[in-house]
């Protein structure tokens, strides 16, 4: 958690210098990607939302090819073709999220059904935030989920917001696991700032999918402490007050203390914590911005199976020697 937090940290100083174009930050939020990563086994499918790819880092994706992704350069495993921030690799099984709101939610759970014909025993997690819940997609992929059984855990990571809309002026329920009772699915609420909690309710869930006894919807309650993302300013339509009566509820805060109580985790540890994750980061950033962005002719790779007409000229018009695709 203190990785994903103070890269989050370093990416957003980076995108003030103009170094990075965009990211999104998940301040507050990190226990969610980190009990995924130590919940699921290596074979589920993590489909994340616009939080949890730092679950690719716990799965022991390298950092600097994760950075790949934010620069995108020609290490990216998605060669520069994706937004900023919707980090994806097939090696860690993580999908890439699509910016659209929900639309990963049918992906899981197709690919949960397909999971359960082939019997792999396998579970896909569908991630959503709160503003989800009110997408066409969420209702169809819960309603197909219960219906074919699939083994897939829906985890709805509650922060409060959809950019500037709170939870209260999107839908008329008090707790978003409620809506999964409309379709027979097994709900609940976890503190989504305490990380045990997290792993605990994830593993019984996981298991039952795995177990053939169908999906499950955890509701993980947080709160975003930060902007939407790098192009918004939540002081234009939220007190900050809000978001620092938070800061006592801080899952790295708490996790802390209880190491401290429970395990006699000592303040000299903390700072080597602190030292090699600053250490680790800063040797990454340096090495992914040394790599240049994908060559230009590169384009249309992987994209067209048979190229269109038209575009082979493209490619040749440009200046410079141009490869044919
Ligand atoms: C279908 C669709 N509608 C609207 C948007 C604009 N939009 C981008 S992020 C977002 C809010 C998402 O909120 P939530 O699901 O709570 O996730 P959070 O950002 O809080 O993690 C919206 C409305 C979009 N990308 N796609
Ligand atoms: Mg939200």
């Amino acid at each position: 958690m203190v990785r994903i937090r103070r890269l989050d940290e370093r990416m957003t100083a980076l995108h003030r210098q103009g170094r990075v174009g965009f990211y999104g930050s998940a301040l507050g939020q990190e226990a969610v990607p980190v009990a995924l990563g130590l919940a699921l086994r290596e074979t589920d499918w993590v489909f994340p939302a616009l939080r949890e790819s730092s679950v690719m880092l716990v799965r022991g994706f390298a950092l600097e090819r994760y950075l790949a992704q934010v620069f995108g350069s020609d290490a990216d495993v998605q060669r520069g073709r994706q937004m900023p921030s919707h980090m994806a690799a097939r090696a860690v099984n993580v999908v890439s999220w699509s910016s659209c709101i929900g639309t990963q939610l049918p992906h899981a759970v197709g690919a949960a059904w397909a999971m359960k014909l082939r019997g792999t025993g396998d579970v896909a997690v569908a991630c959503l935030g709160d503003g989800a819940t009110s997408s066409g997609d969420f209702h169809a992929a819960l309603n197909f989920a219960a219906v074919a059984q699939a083994p897939v855990v829906f985890v709805c990571q509650n922060n409060h917001y959809a950019i500037s809309t709170p939870v209260a002026r999107q839908t008329r329920v008090q707790s978003l696991f409620e809506k999964s009772a409309a379709y027979a699915i097994p709900g609940e609420r976890v503190d989504g700032n305490d990380v045990l909690a997290l792993i605990r309710a994830l593993r019984e869930r996981v298991r039952d999918a795995r177990e053939g006894r169908g999906p499950a919807f955890l509701e993980a309650l947080t709160y975003r402490r930060g902007p939407h993302s790098s192009s918004d300013d939540p002081s234009r339509y939220r007190d900050e007050a809000e978001a620092r009566a938070w800061e006592p509820w801080d899952p790295l805060t708490r996790l802390e203390r209880y190491l401290e109580e429970v395990h006699g985790f000592a303040a000299t540890d903390r700072a080597a914590v602190e030292r090699d994750v600053q250490q680790e980061i800063t040797a990454a950033i340096h090495a992914a911005e040394r790599v240049n962005p994908p060559a230009l002719e590169t384009l249309f790779e992987d994209v067209y199976a048979s190229s269109p007409r038209g575009i082979p000229s493209q490619l040749a018009a440009r200046e410079g020697p141009a490869k044919v695709c």
